[in-house]
C-alpha cells in the first residue's frame, strides 16, 4: 500500500506462523522502500526468511535480530542496539506468543505458567513500553500503530486452557487500557483476535508431538497464517484517522473457542 511506503514495521515472532505471513504479507503488499525489523529467537530461520523476502521484494530492507521477548533485559536493550536506519519504528505488531500443555489446574506445570505469563503478556508489555517513546516524540502527542494479536481464547476459556486464556485475557484488558490512556495521541491500538490457525502453535503446546498437533486440525479447515496477515496489513494500511480497534476472525466452522463443526 502507499500509505505504507517508507515505513518501519518491527514485528515479534517472526520465525513462524502469522508472525512470518505478516513479514512476507508486509513485504509484497509494500514492496518499495519499507523497513521490516524480524524478531525471534531462531534468528537462523529469520535470517531464512530475510532471503526468501530480498528474492521478490529489493526495495524492502530486512533486519533480523534475536530477542527472547520473556527476557526483560534483552527487551530493554533491544532499541538502544537497532541500527540508526532502523530506530523509528512506524508499527509494532505484537505477535509472539505461545501455549503449552492442556493440563488443568492443579496439574499445571509451573514452568508452563511462568513461561505462557513471560512471553505473552510481560514480553508484549515490556516490547510496547520500549517502543512507545518513539512513538510519543511525534507530532500531536504521537503518532505509530501497536497491533497486539490476541485471540478468541482472551473472550472465553476453555478446559485445558485456563493460563493460556489468561494470558490472552491479559492481553486484551492491557491493550483496551492503552487505547484510553493514549486518546490524546495518534497512536493507534488495533487487537486482532484469531480463532483457530494451523501454525505451529499446536506443536509447541503438545512439546513437538506432531501427531497430536495433527488430530488438532482433523475434519476442520482452520485459517492459515496468510488469513491472519492479510488483516494485520489491512489494518495497518488504513487512513490515518480510521482504527480497526477490535477484530475477531474465525474460519468458516468455528464459532467460539471450542464450538468447531467437524467432519468425521
Ligand atoms: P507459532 O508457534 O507458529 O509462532 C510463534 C512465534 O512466536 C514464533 O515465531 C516464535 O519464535 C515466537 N516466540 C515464542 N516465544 C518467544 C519468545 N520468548 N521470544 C520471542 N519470540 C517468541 O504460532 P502462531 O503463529 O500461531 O502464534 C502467533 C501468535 O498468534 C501467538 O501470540 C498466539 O498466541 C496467537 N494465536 C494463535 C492462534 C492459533 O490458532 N495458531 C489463534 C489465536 C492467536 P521462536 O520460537 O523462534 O522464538
Ligand atoms: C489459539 C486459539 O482457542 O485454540 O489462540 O487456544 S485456541
Amino acid at each position: 500500500s502507499q500509505r505504507l511506503k517508507g515505513k518501519t514495521v518491527l514485528i515479534t515472532g517472526a520465525s513462524s506462523g502469522i508472525g512470518k505471513s505478516t513479514a512476507l504479507e508486509f513485504a509484497r503488499t509494500s514492496p518499495n522502500d519499507l523497513k521490516l525489523i524480524l524478531t525471534a529467537r531462531r534468528i537462523d530461520t529469520l535470517k531464512e526468511i530475510a532471503t526468501e523476502i530480498g528474492k521478490y521484494a529489493e526495495g524492502v530492507k530486512v533486519l533480523a535480530v534475536k530477542l527472547d521477548i520473556s527476557k526483560p533485559e534483552e527487551v530493554n536493550g533491544f532499541v538502544g542496539q537497532l541500527p540508526e536506519e532502523f530506530k523509528e519504528i512506524d508499527i509494532l505488531v505484537n505477535n509472539a506468543g505461545l501455549v503449552k500443555g492442556v493440563a488443568q489446574a492443579p496439574d499445571i506445570k509451573p514452568e508452563d505458567i511462568d513461561v505462557m505469563f513471560a512471553t505473552n503478556v510481560t514480553g508484549l508489555i515490556n516490547m510496547t513500553q520500549a517502543i512507545l517513546p518513539i512513538f510519543k516524540k511525534r507530532p500531536d502527542g504521537g503518532r505509530g500503530d501497536v497491533i497486539n494479536i490476541g485471540s478468541i481464547a482472551g473472550r472465553e476459556s476453555y478446559q485445558g486452557g485456563s493460563i493460556y486464556c489468561a494470558t490472552k485475557a491479559a492481553v486484551r484488558s492491557f491493550t483496551d487500557a492503552l487505547r484510553r490512556e493514549l486518546i490524546s495521541t495518534r497512536i493507534r491500538i488495533i487487537e486482532i483476535d484469531p480463532g483457530q490457525v494451523e501454525t505451529e502453535f499446536s506443536i509447541v503446546r503438545f512439546y513437538g508431538d506432531k501427531s497430536k498437533a495433527n488430530k488438532v486440525y482433523e475434519g476442520v479447515d482452520p485459517l492459515t497464517p496468510d488469513d491472519i496477515a492479510e488483516v494485520v496489513v489491512f489494518a495497518a494500511g488504513r487512513r490515518e484517522n480510521v482504527v480497526i480497534a477490535d477484530t475477531l476472525i474465525f474460519p468458516n466452522h468455528q464459532a467460539a473457542a471450542t464450538v468447531m463443526h467437524r467432519k468425521s
